[in-house]
């Protein structure tokens, strides 16, 4: 088949399911083209995307400063490798840094690779400045993150599906409760070896989970405390989508350590990155960490546009403001139906819970209702729907999908 013939939805499913690997269970839509807070599928029809590519897509779709940046560069020079210097490396580096506040940053591509990257250099720091034994560091991380796909990254997972038959596993890794701190305490004083405490500011997989108010202040805290790296894993929190440029600017916590990755890119080119100071990022030294890709002139180029237009179009207040409204209409539905147990959730990244079990179909059959309704989200468990627009969303068009998620629930009700 002609790779540009015209396909309908079903076949382009059909493509897929015979040619590709069966690692997704996506929602039976097929898109082709998408601009700001709306996608259109194949036949036409026009959906709000209520999931933005997983917070990728926080400046809205085929943004047209991001785009333009990418085909400029893409005309000009779009790969050298780090075994060369480019011209566009060191302006975002720049740009990256004074916007975050760091000495450093050390640019790879997609969000796992982010991690990895931060898991590197706690431990390195570990041995080389903290002073831990060979081989010893442990690193703290919380139960149900979400930080990847790699193999060190799901070895330190509790998600079956995600790790089952992988081992086996990387070691060097404490499990403690999210959102408990007594937990995080009790680690750091019975572990001399950790090097770092890894966290989701927001745990997205787990459904949307905001931890208690103050929580990561505390944890930070207690991570200088010990001496113990706080890593804060913003791929999917940071970048406007909390309603701050970072999550952890809610309770004005400086991490040792950032992750960011995603919108980084403004959905449109893979970016991500690792942001720290100088006393730790100077542990990477030559040929000790890297990749062909990460850094690259076209990466450069867009990860600039991407945060600039957050910043430009006053992105990250504008999540603020809508969530509040988008908590609050839905807080008014809530009791006046049985189906809806809860909405939570900070800035535009927000979920129902649904009353049903967690193995149930509910949610799942209520995003194909959305779905007809002309709205895209997806369940995270059987019992939730996150839900998390483009950041450029208007006011009309918030109430909009709010009345649509609305109407949709009331036929569930019955
Ligand atoms: C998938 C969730 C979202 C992340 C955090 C690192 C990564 C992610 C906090 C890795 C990735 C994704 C990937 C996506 C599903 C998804 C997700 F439901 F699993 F939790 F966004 F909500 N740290 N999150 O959330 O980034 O390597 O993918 O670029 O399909 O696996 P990546």
């Amino acid at each position: 088949m002609a790779v540009l013939e015209h396909l309908t939805s079903q076949q382009a499913i059909d493509l897929e399911n015979k040619y590709g690997a069966h690692n997704y269970h996506p929602l039976p839509v097929v898109l082709s083209r998408g601009e700001g807070v709306y996608v259109w599928d194949v036949e036409g029809k026009r959906y709000y995307d209520f999931l933005s590519a997983y917070s990728a897509v926080n400046q809205g779709h085929c943004h047209p400063k991001i785009v333009g940046a990418m085909l400029d560069q893409a005309k000009t020079l779009t790969l050298t490798s780090r075994a060369f210097y480019n011209d566009m490396l060191g302006r975002f580096e720049e740009y990256a840094t004074s916007t975050f506040g760091f000495d450093k940053l050390l640019p790879m591509n997609t969000g796992a690779e982010a991690v990895e990257t931060a898991l590197k250099i706690c431990r390195r720091w570990a041995y080389q400045k903290k002073g831990i034994p060979e081989n010893q560091a442990q690193i703290i991380v919380c139960e149900n993150n979400f930080h990847g796909r790699t193999t060190t990254i799901i070895s330190f997972s509790n998600d079956p599906v995600a790790k089952e038959d992988y081992g086996p596993y990387t070691q060097g890794f404490i499990k403690i409760e999210y959102d408990n701190l007594v937990a995080l305490e009790k680690a750091l004083e019975s572990n001399p070896h950790a090097a770092g405490f890894l966290v989701e500011p927001i745990q997205g997989e787990a459904g949307v989970y905001v931890p208690s108010e103050g929580y990561l202040k505390e944890a930070k805290a207690l991570c200088e405390k010990f001496n113990v790296l706080f890593i804060a894993d913003e791929v999917q929190t940071g970048i406007g989508r909390t309603g701050k440029m970072l999550a952890v600017d809610h309770e004005d916590v400086k991490p040792d350590i950032l992750i960011l990755g995603k919108a980084l890119s403004g959905g449109a080119y893979p970016v991500s990155g690792v942001l720290a100071n100088d006393e730790i990022m100077e542990v990477i030294t030559p040929g000790s960490h890297g990749s062909t890709f990460g850094g690259n002139p076209i990466a450069a180029a867009v990860g600039m546009a991407a945060l600039g237009v957050i910043k430009e179009e006053g992105l990250a207040e504008n999540a603020e403001t809508l969530g509040e409204v988008f908590r609050e209409e839905l807080n008014k539905f809530i009791p006046t139906c049985d189906l809806v147990v809860k909405v939570r959730g900070k800035g535009l990244l927000n979920a129902i819970l649904i009353n049903d079990t967690e193995d149930s179909s509910t949610a799942w059959d209520i995003c194909m209702a959305l779905k007809e309704n002309g709205l895209l989200a997806k369940p995270t468990h059987g019992n939730i729907i996150r839900f998390a627009p483009p950041l450029v969303m208007n006011h009309e068009q918030l109430m909009d999908c709010v009345s649509i998620i609305i109407k949709t629930l009331q036929n569930f009700s019955k």
